[in-house]
């Protein structure tokens, strides 16, 4: 009899951590597999029922495990972000893609074995969105999931094509078998903004400016930011991006339209960045270098996001709004973890 289990990949990764101690707490006697090429801390093995030290790309290793667990849910969180992907598009592509179409296929495989849906819950990213510059990026404004889709990253246009896998392993997949299987991969994408937690630094990322100038200035260490002062990008905390991906999980199919959704939670300025960490780190010193390369990359992710679908058809709601991100997040949890 196999185990009846959700599945994790990228389990060490910002969204992970959280997802990890969020899934047991809710449900104490829930079977986690991990995956992560790095090790996991002694905390979340402990919340696991199997941790693989192990890469998505090693097909006997996702045998191993289609062998002997049912997996109701799959969080495919493993990616190589937009900065890192730039540098490497091939490894990008290799992880974002082929290790992506590797996890539809084992969720493919395990609907068809049991009979049952398997959940494949996808965060993508606001790296789908490519506006040609920051003038028709600020004009733009909230922007809907159907608009502005020419990615101009990698990362971005891996996400976007994985989104259209989805769609297609959800309502499409071998639609010429004679024989069609009653159960499928029911796909979840969010497209989230950039992701700002207090426990993790995130690497690799091109909306990292925000996150890691807080924990510089936390450190007392000078930041040099990458983006000017201007440089406006959708935000949101770790916990609001967690629940939104266990509320999309909790919705009936029945309500879902889509397979992918905007979620926002505040667009804000690098500028504002500052002013909020300087108040609660007077110390801080942000020097703002811009790296016109990479502020290429920000100007052409949206300003802020459209989320009223999420909202209609799930539910989504944000609780960190800005101030309350930092002044009941943020700075409490940062200055615990820097024992300030
Ligand atoms: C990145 O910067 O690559 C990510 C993202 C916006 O998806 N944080």
């Amino acid at each position: 009899m196999s185990t009846k289990a959700v599945l994790i990949t990228g389990a060490n990764g910002e969204i992970g951590h959280g997802l990890v101690s969020r899934l047991t707490e809710k449900n104490p006697e829930i079977n986690i597999v991990a995956i992560d090429v790095h090790p996991l801390s002694k905390t979340l093995q402990d919340q696991c029922h199997e941790v693989i030290v192990g890469d998505i790309m090693d097909s006997s290793l996702l045998d191993r495990l289609a062998a002997f667990y049912d997996f109701e849910t799959i969080y495919h969180l493993a990616a190589i972000l937009s900065t890192k992907a730039e540098r490497e598009p091939v490894l990008g592509h290799r992880i974002n893609v082929d290790g992506t179409l590797g996890l539809l296929e084992l969720a493919a495989r395990q609907a068809r074995a049991t009979g049952e849906n398997v959940k494949f819950l996808f965060p993508s990213s606001i790296a789908a969105y490519g506006l040609p510059n920051v003038a028709v990026k600020m004009k733009a404004g909230k922007v809907k999931e159907n608009e502005w889709l020419d990615a101009r990253t990698m990362y971005g246009i891996n996400k976007k094509y994985c989104e259209d896998l989805g769609r297609y392993y959800n309502w499409y997949y071998r639609q010429l078998d004679p024989q069609q299987t009653t159960a499928h991969v029911d796909f979840r994408g969010i497209r989230f903004p950039g992701l700002i937690s207090a426990v993790t630094l995130p690497t690799g990322g091109t909306s990292d400016y925000g996150p890691e100038m807080m924990h510089y200035a936390a450190q007392g260490k000078v930041y040099d930011c990458f983006v000017p002062e201007s440089a406006t990008l959708p935000f949101m905390v770790m916990p609001d991006a967690i629940n939104a991906l266990l509320k999309l999980e909790a919705t009936p199919a029945k309500n879902l339209t889509q397979v992918v959704y905007n979620i926002g939670a505040f667009s804000v300025s690098a500028k504002d960045f500052y002013d909020v960490i300087k108040k609660a780190f007077p110390s801080a010193h942000v020097n703002f270098k811009p790296d016109v390369l990479r502020q290429k990359i920000v100007d052409s992710w949206p300003a802020d996001v459209d989320d009223s679908l999420a909202r209609k058809e799930w539910g989504w709601s944000h609780e960190f709004d800005f101030k309350r991100a930092f002044d009941e997040y943020l700075i409490p949890a940062v200055k615990n973890r820097y024992g300030k």
